[in-house]
């Protein structure tokens, strides 16, 4: 936030952070550091989206990930980035990431953490200026410390998460985060190197006017998911998709609406991933105060049996999120 002369006034995220573990006096510290650790990835990622066009980072790398997608030089130079800013921070053992075929050790056998991670998500949209995110997630280990985080760690469901957030590079950067006590966002100043807190106590509208979808595919849509996006139009709602998951997300939160990602024909299990997609997104709209279903089940109850799982999404305004499963359960 900005006085009357455009200086700013606003609560820095590492002072946010400090005070909120003032408000636990048994907190030991080490969610905070691990929070400021990634907002530092954030940053560096920021810097190098900011140069992308300048430093011959877009496009292809030329490899595919474990999921057959082509990744971005970018989504490789984010993966890295994150990584190192959470193996050096030592709060860490375990890292899942979307750019990783299995779990990354970090070596911090003593961190009590684990992090599941979409280092760049919609890095599709980087060659052509669109608005791009990191999603994360946080669950504290289930094994003793002194060793390597296991599987079981890992495959912990979303009602279980301690932490998740995204990062938006947009027209501005933002950082949004809740510990499970409500949802703020920060918003980067550049010029200073810090987050300051812009968005405090996000709520989300109980419903809204925006669907979310990419209807390209909407022969291959289930009938139920059919009728809701005929439901939309009949009720004049504006169709808006970015294609870059953290932006559509973004935008429904402070406006009211909902994102939704069906099974096609294509993708039978949905595109997204449980474990750094679906769950992070969950747990912050649930905080705000709306909801998050793969069309029956909510997100943050499914258990992960793969590190790379899909799950349908549907997430945003609750009464909208409630109209699609009426359509679904119809089906049926
Ligand atoms: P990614 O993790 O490979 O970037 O894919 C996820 C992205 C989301 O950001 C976006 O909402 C979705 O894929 C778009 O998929 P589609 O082009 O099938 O609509
Ligand atoms: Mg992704």
């Amino acid at each position: 936030m900005n006085d009357k002369l455009g200086l700013p006034v606003g609560t820095t995220l590492d002072r946010f952070i400090m005070r909120k573990q003032e408000d636990f006096p048994y907190a030991t510290g080490e969610l905070s550091q691990l929070l400021r650790d990634i907002a530092l990835a954030a940053k560096i990622v920021n810097r190098e989206i900011n140069r992308a066009g300048l430093l011959d980072v877009t496009g292809a790398y030329g490899q595919q990930n474990v999921q057959g997608e082509d990744q971005q030089k970018l989504d490789v130079i984010a993966n890295i980035r994150f990584i190192r800013a959470l193996r050096n921070g030592g709060e860490v053992c375990t890292i899942v990431s979307e750019e990783e075929d299995g779990v990354i050790q970090t070596g911090n056998t003593k961190g009590k953490y684990i992090v599941a991670i979409d280092p760049l998500d919609g890095s599709s949209n980087i060659d052509v200026n669109v608005s791009i995110g990191t999603i994360f997630s946080i669950y504290r280990r289930l094994s003793d410390q002194g060793c390597d985080g296991t599987m079981e760690d890992c495959l912990q469901s979303g009602v279980r998460q301690v932490g998740a957030g995204y990062v938006i590079y947009g027209s501005s950067t933002m950082l949004v985060y809740t510990t499970g006590n409500g949802v703020n966002g920060f918003t980067y100043d550049m010029t200073l190197g810090e987050f300051f807190l812009s968005h405090p106590n996000i709520c989300t509208p109980k419903t809204g006017s925006i669907y979310s979808i990419n209807e390209g595919s909407f022969n291959s849509f289930p009938d139920g998911v059919k009728q809701y996006v005929n439901y939309c139009k009949e009720n004049n709602y504006s169709a808006r998709y970015i294609g870059s998951l953290v932006a559509d997300f973004h935008r429904n939160l402070l406006k009211g609406g909902i994102y939704m990602y069906p099974p096609t024909a294509k993708s039978p299990n949905g595109k997204l991933r449980l474990m750094y997609e679906c769950n992070a997104l969950a747990f912050i709209v649930e905080q705000a105060g709306g909801k998050a279903t793969n069309g029956s089940q909510r997100i943050m109850e499914l258990v992960p049996t793969e590190l790379h799982q899909r799950c349908p999404l549907f997430i945003g305004s609750t009464e909208m999120v409630n109209k699609v499963e009426e359509y679904l359960k119809a089906e049926v």
